[in-house]
């Protein structure tokens, strides 16, 4: 990997060198996944968060033919600002860094460009996974075979729950990736606390799943550690309240005929206007949380362990 491909900004490279905490975010939320302005809002919140709780945050986009990986204010203004942005996922990394163009970077592209840069902790919203009906179309997203395959510990909020979720826990369970509940038994349901399956594994704080982080690497497991974070109480949406938007808007989308990378974004958008933006206040409150726990992680990682790696 070349310095060509790859732009650490001063202050990111600067604390990984010192072996401080470093927390990488994903730039799709921005370009895609929430409406302006508070697409900004989200991601100025989370690295607030990863700050305040004294790390330090790199969000990681595709910008002037490189992997950026930390942008400044004006940077992340201009991404936030920006319309009709690449969506850039694995299959899309090469092609995106042959264009001088901002570009934003899923879970799953995110977690390569994390993991390049030499960064072990990344937090987002939710996860992609197998969509409804995926059984049929096959559209399942990238992010889970990216997260069997990329050492990385990934905080969210669950699996975005337009998702098949029970399905998306199969796959997951398949290629090995250990998903574990960050103070619950039950699996989070992204705008809900609860989803009403049950995760397998349990870490009570940041102590806890840094030793579990360490274990996992201690064996060469090379897949990704999925930590997910319930919602703040005080931002949740009642699980049966937002299954009947999801329905509703998942049943819009396939009038719509849209599938494909534009599916979740369509999907994301359509439940905002269906919640009249109650989703969008939920998404940003659970981002921002778990951005701060993907700082703990960091600080805990660091604390018990003198290289990365
Ligand atoms: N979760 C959100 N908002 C988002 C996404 C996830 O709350 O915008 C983005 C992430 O970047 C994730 C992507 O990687 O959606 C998944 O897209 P697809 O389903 O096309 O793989
Ligand atoms: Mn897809």
């Amino acid at each position: 990997m070349t310095n060509e491909l790859l732009a650490i900004a001063d202050e990111v490279a600067e604390a990984l060198r010192a072996g401080r905490a470093v927390v990488a975010l994903e730039s799709t939320l921005i370009t895609h996944g929430l409406p302006h302005p508070l697409n900004h809002e989200a991601a100025r919140r989370a690295e607030a968060a990863v700050r305040a709780a004294g790390a330090v945050p790199a969000t990681i986009a595709i910008g002037g033919r490189r992997i950026r990986v930390g942008l400044s204010p004006d940077e992340l203004a201009a991404i936030a600002d920006a319309t009709a942005l690449k969506k850039v996922s694995r299959q899309d990394l090469a092609a995106a860094l042959g264009r001088d163009a901002w570009a934003g970077t899923t879970v799953s592209a995110t977690m390569i460009c994390a993991h390049l840069a030499g960064i072990a902790v990344f937090a987002t919203g939710g996860i992609g996974g197998v969509h409804r009906g995926g059984e049929r179309s096959l559209d399942i997203s990238a992010d889970l075979d990216e997260l069997a395959r990329t050492p990385l510990a990934v905080v969210c909020a669950g699996p975005k729950s337009i998702l098949d979720v029970p399905r998306t826990m199969e796959a997951l369970e398949t290629r090995g990736v250990p998903v574990v509940g960050w103070g619950t038994d039950e699996l989070p349901g992204f705008f809900s606390r609860g989803s009403g399956l049950p995760v397998g594994n349990r870490v009570d704080g940041a102590s806890e799943a840094a030793d579990l982080v360490r274990r996992h690497l201690a064996l060469g497991l090379a897949s990704a550690i999925l930590f997910t974070v319930p919602i703040p109480e005080s931002a949740a949406i009642p699980r049966e309240e937002m299954e009947s938007v999801i329905q509703r808007a998942e049943a819009d989308a396939e009038s719509a005929g849209v599938r494909g990378p534009a599916a979740t974004p369509w999907i994301l958008s359509r439940v905002a206007d269906l919640t009249d933006g109650r989703s969008v206040t939920a998404n940003l409150a659970l981002i921002e949380n778990d951005a701060r726990v993907g700082a703990e992680l960091a600080l805990a990682l660091c604390a018990g362990s003198v290289s990365t790696g």
